[in-house]
């Protein structure tokens, strides 16, 4: 193998970019959306280590704009002012401390890259920055990198607004301005290496890897350019050459010139495809049936496995930005939503990403939700709310916490227990209860019909008394919830009535008395 490794390393296929570099055995990203760093070290410590989560998405790290009007949305971290490494979640010595404290128990930590664009040209100049860093968008000066106006696309697009009008020409949507953001001439040698200056540091202090923000925005022979600029992780926590993790945000649902596949060269790409078929699945929609779920993934029309990220919503579609549309599945919808995240973490396609959200106050006017730009929850002088912890172990200040539900938190350890194991043991009833197994070693089954199920089925697991893992757990060689019995040959009873609280059942290996 390790010949292998060299031979690779020597063509300079840096082979890693696909490899999210997690420790093994630990196979889920959560997404812990607008959380603190300081909250994050200790939901390493106290929770995502004990359960086997592999690594952390967190917002972007890097100095924004301050927008007030609204007051301080979410999204005004999508709008850099510098590299400075200051926001709302923290400044470098939480970040530094963070990444320390997670790696040092087994977890990584992906940044979210935000380098397609700075803020918006209509962001003004002075200091409302989350570092007071002075700027001007008008005459596109960001002395705190620095960037000038040669650093930036404006002659380059050839759209009247100078924004992206046509998603239809491949040179506007890499060129001009998305949402009005100016857009940084990637092409140039000094905007590469500058990104590049920025993420090293972060690789320096112990990153795994990063989301490339907005990344069907850059062409991708110009991410190529900077991610060959990268240093391998440091060997404090990952061995000698490890190259950094690298998933990009290209959204193709089709119907568009631009393929996720253009940028399979720099690493995996988020398939969006994946949670909003997987909506319209669950939900019903469309005709659509679970039995169709027997050729999940490539069957579909979904990028290669081993060059997917995948996710059932993310921060953006979970409020109705980005791609996905209404059938999307997000916290609001619990129930489904458990067995849309149940499925994906069952099935071996793609590196998955469990999101964790934040709670605010959604309020639909014609169909359009006019709430959904609100901002993590704060305290009256605009800094984020820490994580609080009830008794029950969900999380308190409107957090919600979504990879703290009992049925998630035990998909993410199911998956890493299956891990390796092949898709099998697929059976449907033509209609929504079906069931598959990951080789002798996990099975999972659903009833999303409207009608109660009680069906004998071949699970492929060894013999014995297994816990389901969505209605309880195993706990001092007990079962909290439902018991499954697995005959010799394998075979077992399942009974899902159509009031059960979760309509799906989980069972593996290390969940049998
Ligand atoms: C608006 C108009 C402009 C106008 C401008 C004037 O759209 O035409 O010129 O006002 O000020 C915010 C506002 C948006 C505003 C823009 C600039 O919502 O109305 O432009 O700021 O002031 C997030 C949010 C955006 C937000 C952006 C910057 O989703 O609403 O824009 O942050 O604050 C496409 C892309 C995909 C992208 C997705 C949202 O292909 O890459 O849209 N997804 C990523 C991130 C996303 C982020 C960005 C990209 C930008 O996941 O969170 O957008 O970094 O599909
Ligand atoms: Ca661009």
């Amino acid at each position: 193998m390790k010949i292998l490794l060299l031979l690779l390393a020597a063509a300079g296929l840096c082979w890693g970019q696909y490899n999210p570099n997690t420790v093994p055995k630990r196979t889920s990203i959560v997404h812990l959306f607008e959380w603190r760093w300081q909250d994050i070290a200790e939901e390493c410590e106290r929770y995502l280590a004990p359960n086997g989560f592999g690594g952390v998405q967190v917002s972007p790290p890097n100095e924004n704009l301050v927008i007030t009007s609204p007051n301080r949305p979410w999204w005004e971290r999508y709008q850099p002012i510098s590299y400075k490494i200051c926001s709302r979640s923290g400044n470098e010595e939480q970040f530094k401390d963070m990444v320390k404290r997670c790696n040092d128990v087994g977890v990584r930590i992906y940044v979210d890259a935000v380098v397609n664009h700075m803020c918006g040209a209509a962001g003004g100049s002075g200091t409302h920055s989350t570092c007071g860093s002075y700027f001007n968008a008008g005459n596109r000066d960001f002395p705190a990198v620095p960037y000038s106006g040669w650093d930036f696309n404006d002659g380059k697009c050839h759209t009247g607004s100078g924004e992206i009008e046509s998603y239809n020409d491949i040179y506007q949507v890499r060129d001009c301005r998305l949402s009005s953001l100016l857009d940084l001439a990637l092409e140039k040698d000094y905007v590469r290496s500058t990104i590049a200056e920025y993420m090293n540091r972060l690789i320096d202090m112990g990153v795994a890897g990063f989301r490339i923000d907005a990344a069907k925005h850059m062409w991708p022979g110009d991410i190529r350019a900077f991610l060959d600029k990268l240093h391998d992780l440091n060997t404090q926590w990952f061995s000698e050459g490890t190259k950094p993790f690298i998933y990009q945000e290209v959204i193709d649902l089709g119907g568009e010139p631009i393929k996720g596949s253009e940028y399979f060269g720099n690493g995996r790409v988020t398939e969006f495809k994946y949670g909003a078929k997987l909506g319209t699945v669950i939900r019903k929609w469309d005709g659509e049936k679970m039995a169709y779920l027997k050729n999940w993934g490539e069957g579909w029309g979904f990028v290669p496995s081993d060059r997917a990220l995948v996710f059932v919503d993310n921060h953006d579609n979970q409020r109705g930005h980005g791609a996905g549309g209404a059938s999307i599945l997000t916290f609001w919808d619990a129930r489904l939503y458990k067995m849309a995240v149940g499925f994906m973490l069952a099935h071996p396609y793609g590196v998955t990403r469990v999101m964790s959200s934040f709670r605010w106050p959604r309020y639909f006017e014609n169909g359009k939700d006019v709430n959904d730009w609100y901002g993590p929850p704060s305290n009256s002088d605009g800094s984020t709310k820490s994580v609080t912890i009830n008794p029950d172990t969900t999380c308190g200040n409107d957090w919600v916490c979504e990879h703290r539900w009992r049925q998630i938190r035990n998909m993410v350890i199911f998956r890493n227990v299956v891990d390796g194991e092949p898709f099998s043991n697929w059976w449907d009833n033509g209609s929504n209860q079906v069931a598959f197994g990951r080789g002798n070693k996990g099975f999972i089954i659903f009833n999303n019909d409207d009608w109660n199920m009680n069906v004998y089925v071949q699970t492929g697991l060894p013999a014995g008394t297994y816990c389901d893992v969505i209605s309880g757990q195993k706990e001092n060689n007990q079962c909290t919830g439902k018991q499954v019995f697995v005959s010799g040959d394998g075979m077992a009873n399942f009974q899902i009535n159509t009031d059960a609280e979760d309509p799906f059942i989980a069972i593996h290996v290390d969940a049998k008395l």
